[in-house]
């Protein structure tokens, strides 16, 4: 007969649903011991000490890499699964086409099977968090359950947990609830489940980041989203950055790429030859959310307080300070090792593989080293330019909103949108190759909305007249942007420079934002004219600047009859503005 475990949870908070949920928790999953977190250093100390011993992580050189360790994920949990995840509201349509969904009964009876007993021998921990700053009026709360160590040492680095956050959370009386248990890690029995209408998560199976830090995408972008829908503000994929000029005036961006197209190389860009005097703040490498003032001025707040990076491709050229912040007190999961037990990954200028990321000789014949999806998560607070304001609880104005994609061919490396609804429609188009940050074909185009494909908790066909209904609310909201750093020439080769050269193309922007500058109207919006995007001192010669600008109006055509069909194919959930902007783009284009 099985042993009945009282758990006494009085002891640890005076938040009745809270207590109710726990105990709830810890009835079905009969862990060992529960442990409230409190987010102290000593406890994250004890919880490294704790994986070492179990080989849950491995240290690496700490005479190089002071308090980093690596993490090995199981082989077959190295992405987020997003045919594994759903959003499971009462009625189908408010999920919409662009989730997975069960009904929510079902949902939950297949998750209590799972969760069933399955932290027995195991340590429940709970997590009290706080997304955003513990004083910002627009940061919301969250208590993570989860089984994994692991987990709890992410969630250290990358939000604002522990005692601090159970207080916000006494305080504001309600928090999302999200349940995580890696189980036995069977891809079969793997499941990321949303229940927005009850604000709770509920993830098995999986170890890896996005689906098992559930303060990020469950809870920051898929939960928000519907949980901004409601109160009127935007939970969005984009990183926000403070772009600061010669002059002393800083302008704040938020910027919405797809995974992998270099949100945290924006977010950490180090101004390059000829801008010494310019200077860029991080505010956030992945998650905004935006609320209106009460003047009308949209701010963001960063909701995380860590970045959980791709770690490939970071060196002292693509990325300098990312690299120097993450030679110190950093989680890696997934990278390769040298001889003298550095992290190593493809990319890396120094050093050479001996271990690939499951820990196998690297004798370079059974592809890379470090998995293209390796990850490094680390406290943003060592970023050497991390913003002040990034714990201002009123969070920063957002002077332009940037959309963009991994497109080789199509759209020119910077366009503005002609108004609000305009720029909706270009949020709408967005699309990109596909990378390895989620399970699938590398390379294809994917159309990605606002790069909310994977994010959105509810019918983007709701959330697209969520966004329109900001154009009533505010006359001063920003201008909108896209760009794409990615277009190549007929032999393979990238047009722009990218890295610490966009910069170059987010003083164009912010010139426009400030009305200091003018531009060509094109029927996809204002573009650079010859002359006004500074290219002074880099290798990109009249010719090949006229290619990153042109606009082939056939291709054009073509791109937007596709977005049209795919905007129909939400039906009447689609907003009949998103339609018109649609085809007065469509018909300027036949022109
Ligand atoms: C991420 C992603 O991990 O977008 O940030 O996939
Ligand atoms: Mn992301």
């Amino acid at each position: 007969m099985l042993s009945h475990r009282v758990y006494d949870l009085t002891v640890t908070t005076q938040l009745k649903p809270l207590q109710e949920w726990v105990g709830e928790v810890a009835e079905l999953t009969r862990p060992d011991r529960i442990h409230w977190c409190s987010g102290s250093e000593q406890e994250y100390r004890q919880l490294i000490d704790q994986m070492l011993g179990d080989g849950t992580l491995l240290e690496l050189n700490q005479q190089h890499y002071p308090g980093c360790y690596l993490h090995r994920s199981d082989p077959t949990d190295v992405a987020r699964v997003e045919h594994l995840t759903f959003v499971c509201t009462e009625d189908e349509e408010d999920a919409g086409p662009n989730n997975n969904w069960k009904p929510p009964e079902e949902a939950k009876r297949m998750l209590q099977d799972c969760f069933s007993a399955c932290m027995r021998g195991r340590t429940m921990y709970v997590i009290p968090y706080c997304m955003g700053p513990l004083e910002s009026p627009y940061a919301r709360c969250g208590v993570e359950i989860t089984d994994s160590p692991y987990v709890v040492a992410n969630m250290y680095l990358m939000t604002r947990m522990g005692d601090a956050a159970l207080a916000r959370i006494e305080r504001d009386g309600n928090f999302v609830k999200g349940l995580h248990s890696t189980g036995e890690l069977d891809p079969d029995r793997r499941y990321i489940v949303h229940f927005p209408e009850e604000l709770t998560i509920m993830s098995y199976g999986s170890g890896y980041g996005g689906n098992a830090l559930l303060g990020k995408k469950c809870h920051a972008l898929r939960i928000a989203s519907y949980q901004a829908r409601s109160e009127g503000w935007l939970a969005e994929h984009m990183l926000i950055v403070g772009v600061q000029s010669p002059g002393g005036e800083t302008h704040y961006l938020a910027c919405a790429f797809p995974s992998q197209c270099g949100k945290t190389n924006l977010a950490m860009l180090i101004p390059p030859e000829g801008y010494e005097d310019w200077k860029v703040w991080t505010l956030g490498d992945d998650i905004a959310w935006m609320h209106l003032d009460a003047a009308g001025q949209l701010r963001a707040i960063n909701p995380e307080a860590g970045y959980f990076g791709v770690v490939p491709g970071t060196n002292r050229k693509t990325n300098p300070n990312a690299y120097d912040m993450i030679e110190a007190d950093t989680i890696f999961t997934n990278v390769a090792v040298t001889a003298d037990n550095q992290p190593w990954w493809e990319g890396k200028d120094t050093g050479e593989p001996v271990l690939d990321w499951v820990g196998n000789p690297y004798d370079g014949a059974n592809g890379p080293a470090a998995h293209p999806n390796s990850r490094f998560t680390v406290s943003a607070k060592q970023n050497p330019c991390y913003s002040e304001l990034a714990d201002a609880p009123e969070g920063v104005p957002i002077s332009a909103v940037v959309f963009g994609g991994r497109r080789s061919e199509l759209a020119p490396l910077v366009f503005q949108a002609r108004d609000w609804a305009h720029g909706v429609l270009v949020g709408a188009g967005v699309a990109s190759e596909t990378t390895a940050a989620a399970t699938g074909q590398v390379g294809v185009v994917r159309r990605d909305p606002m790069a909310m494909k994977p994010f959105c908790g509810y019918n983007y066909g709701d959330y697209w007249a969520h966004w329109l209904s900001f154009a009533n609310r505010s006359d001063r909201l920003p201008k909108v942007f896209h760009v794409n750093w990615f277009r190549r020439d007929g032999d393979g080769r990238f047009l722009w420079p990218g890295f610490g050269e966009n910069l170059r193309v987010l003083r164009w922007i912010i010139d426009r934002c400030a009305g200091r500058i003018g531009a060509d109207e094109r029927p996809i919006g204002y573009l650079p004219r010859p002359g006004d995007l500074d290219v002074n001192g880099i290798d990109v010669s009249d010719d090949t600047l006229n290619q990153l600008l042109s606009v082939d109006s056939g291709q054009w055509r073509d791109e937007v009859d596709e977005i049209g069909k795919y905007l129909a194919s939400f039906g009447d959930r689609l907003p009949p503005e998103l339609g018109t902007e649609h085809d007065r783009i469509r018909r300027a284009l036949e022109a």
